[in-house]
């Protein structure tokens, strides 16, 4: 996974890195302007042994005028720039189109939903080189959503949905995290942006929405543990099933990369989260079951029967 602010990877974060690059330039500039100023008045006016007191300079119309006109234009010019970088970067406040996918935060994971139905966490895919419109959400506090290769930070507030342009120029998997301290496991409420060539796209989303196959053997027994233990009240296991969710769809969990944002999603750690949830992510909001070791094998093998 690419975790690196300074290598950005979309027009959005170009232009947003071009901005800071031209104003470390000016500032650069401003800054040795004014220390060589500083330093030449302190060697060329220091004070030597029975100089008279300098002059000093009453209201003097041209330096007043001079001091407030060249910090004008300077803020002027960021100004300008700002603005400009802003219409290219923003999406609109309010698009007068549907949004592409909705990004929900929860503590502590991340929710996307496309409008075929297709629903995952943690993991959004997007094909290259064309900018999907996302409608960014919460259902409990102030989180905020934030690739910083790929896009603008966006709040997360309840109530009051905000909007980012999501794109990619390469293919690959671009880290994210929220960036706005959200309780007990903020620093875990980490994401990854996918980005695939159109093809491979599309048919993720297809696939992502498509019913899983009916498990057998040892994942038709993980079906009744599921049941037993009430885990379909928290999480979805089917894009067919749209239940405002209080966990992550796990419906084709088998193809996601990661668990809980962070953990490879493996064999031995998918268990390990069965298990004990409270264990790896310590304050999140799925409470630790309580099931024997054979419970926790079959609903692995039940879960990797999702894919
Ligand atoms: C009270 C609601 C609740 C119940 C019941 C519950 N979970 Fe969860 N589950 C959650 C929440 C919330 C998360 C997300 C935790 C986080 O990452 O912060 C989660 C995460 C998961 C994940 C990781 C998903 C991912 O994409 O990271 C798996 C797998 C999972 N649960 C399986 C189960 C199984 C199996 C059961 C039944 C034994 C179960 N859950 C019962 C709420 C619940
Ligand atoms: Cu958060």
């Amino acid at each position: 996974m690419i975790w690196d602010a300074f290598r950005p990877q979309s027009p959005q974060v170009h232009a947003i890195a071009g901005l800071f690059d031209g104003f470390l330039i000016l500032a650069a500039v401003i800054f040795l302007i004014v220390a060589g100023l500083v330093g030449f008045s302190l060697v060329r006016y220091r004070a030597r042994a029975g100089a008279a007191d300098p002059r000093p300079t009453f209201g003097s119309r041209r330096i007043e005028i001079a001091w407030t006109a060249v910090p004008l234009l300077v803020v002027t010019v960021i100004f300008v720039f700002t603005v400009r970088t802003m219409a290219f970067v923003d999406a609109p406040r309010e698009p007068g189109q549907p949004p592409d996918l909705v990004i929900t935060g929860h503590q502590w994971w991340w929710e996307a939903r496309y409008p075929n139905g297709a629903a995952t966490a943690n993991e959004i895919h997007i094909p290259v080189s064309r900018r999907l419109l996302a409608r960014i959400e919460s259902v409990d506090v102030i989180h905020d959503f934030w690739t910083p290769q790929l896009a603008r930070k966006m709040d997360a507030v309840p109530g009051r949905p905000g909007y980012i342009w999501l794109e990619a120029d390469a293919p690959g998997a671009f880290a994210g995290a929220c960036a706005e301290f959200c309780g007990k496991q903020h620093a875990w409420m980490r994401f990854q942006v996918v980005a695939e060539p159109e093809a491979e796209f599309s048919a993720w989303l297809r696939h992502q929405a498509e019913l899983p196959a009916e498990p057998t053997g040892a994942a038709a027994e993980g079906t009744r543990v599921f049941r037993e233990q009430k885990c379909g009240d928290c999480h979805a296991v089917s894009a067919a099933d749209v239940r405002a969710a209080k966990g992550p769809s796990l419906a084709h969990i088998a193809t996601r990369n990661l668990l809980g944002g962070e953990l490879p999603n493996t064999s031995v750690n998918l268990a390990r989260w069965i298990a004990s949830p409270q264990s790896i992510k310590p304050g999140n909001l799925m409470p630790d079951p309580n099931l024997t070791p054979a419970g926790v094998q079959a609903l692995t093998a039940y879960l990797e029967s999702l894919r």
